[in-house]
């Protein structure tokens, strides 16, 4: 399915914004300006951008935790300024200041998020089951990295959704780790797409590096959802330029691999290949190009604004108590 100018100007605006979200989100981190921890997202943010763009509002996302999200979100159309408040623990924040990196957006289709890996691959059934019976032809964005995989739970998942022909679709963001432990040691094949077989659902592999090779893919797949046909499977090959999270007392800083193959990686920055594509296809100039990066740092700038002016989140003891369980 290929793309229309206005669509590839979107989502070159959107990987701009993305960009400057992540890297502001990374400065907060290791500045100790937000709360509890983050996975970077750089070099990796393409597919979410892709994913969510061209998604309606009542559709459903499940953003991926890699960039917590913030190119799935923002091209979604949620303001990331209440998220950015929930993350430093203010009052404005999207769950009150009370989840840190957890976020929820429901009135815009993203129901939650989990620290459990994989988790999302359950909850997204009924979504999917709902979608279908009500009718709307609503699509569920199932986004996550390929860790989620080896959870038992998406293999149930794939199999309700390919039984029942739900408009669900598996987003896998295959950067080829989960933290240390590369995808070759957990995963026998070397695509993981290659699982949606046993269901019979149809798998696509794209360049997750290439926002708009991600975008094509996801609208054949929200299409195909869309009209009934049931679930797809999408598989982008991406790359994570950096440690898996920063903020993790045993895990900061640290990652298997060399600073060089990480510099081997950067040559393939997402944002550099989408710019020289839209120079190359004369959709912006320099200067419009220019004009799209300060937009997206005054963006930025103001979702800081807010955040740092609003009133730290200040729960009383009652609802700090009636928030735990114990059997
Ligand atoms: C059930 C569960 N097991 C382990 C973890 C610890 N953990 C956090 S992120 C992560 C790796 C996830 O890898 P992947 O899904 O491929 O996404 P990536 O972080 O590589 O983008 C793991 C194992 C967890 N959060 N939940």
């Amino acid at each position: 399915m290929s793309l229309e100018a206005g669509q590839m100007k979107t989502l070159f605006r959107n990987l701009v914004r993305a960009f400057y979200y992540d890297q502001m989100m990374y400065r907060r981190i290791t500045t100790g300006q937000l709360v509890g921890f983050y996975h970077p997202g750089e070099g990796a943010l393409a597919p979410g951008v892709g994913a969510a763009t061209f998604l309606r509002e009542d559709d459903l996302l499940n953003p991926h935790h890699r960039g917590h999200g913030v190119g799935h979100m923002l091209s979604k159309g949620i303001d990331l300024k209440y998220y950015l408040a929930e993350h430093t623990g203010k009052e404005t924040g999207c769950c009150k200041g009370r989840a840190s990196f957890h976020w929820s957006f429901p009135s815009q289709g993203v129901h939650f998020a989990s620290g459990y890996i994989g988790m999302n691959h359950t909850p997204v059934v009924g979504m999917g089951w709902a979608c279908q019976r009500r009718g709307r032809q609503q699509v569920v964005m199932n986004c996550s990295g390929d860790g989620s995989y080896g959870q038992g739970r998406a293999h149930e998942s794939m199999l309700f959704a390919a039984n029942w022909k739900l408009p669900i679709i598996y987003w896998c963001e295959n950067n080829g780790m989960a933290i240390h432990s590369t995808a070759e040691e957990m995963h026998p094949m070397a695509d993981i797409s290659s699982l949606a077989a046993g269901y019979g659902i149809p798998a696509t592999i794209v360049d997750g590096q290439d926002v708009f090779a991600c975008a094509e893919a996801a609208l054949a797949v929200i299409e195909r959802a869309r009209s009934g046909k049931g679930p797809s499977f999408v598989e982008c090959k991406v790359l994570r330029f950096k440690e898996h999270d920063v903020g993790t007392p045993d895990l900061a800083g640290y990652t298997p691999r060399s600073e060089e193959l990480h510099e081997e990686m950067r040559k393939r920055e997402p944002v550099a290949l989408a710019t020289e594509r839209v120079l190359a296809e004369k959709l912006f100039t320099q200067a419009e190009i220019d004009g799209i990066h300060e937009e997206a740092k005054a963006e930025v700038a103001a979702a800081e604004q807010f955040a740092d002016e609003s009133p730290i989140a200040t729960p009383s003891e009652e609802e700090l108590l009636a928030a735990v369980y114990a059997p």
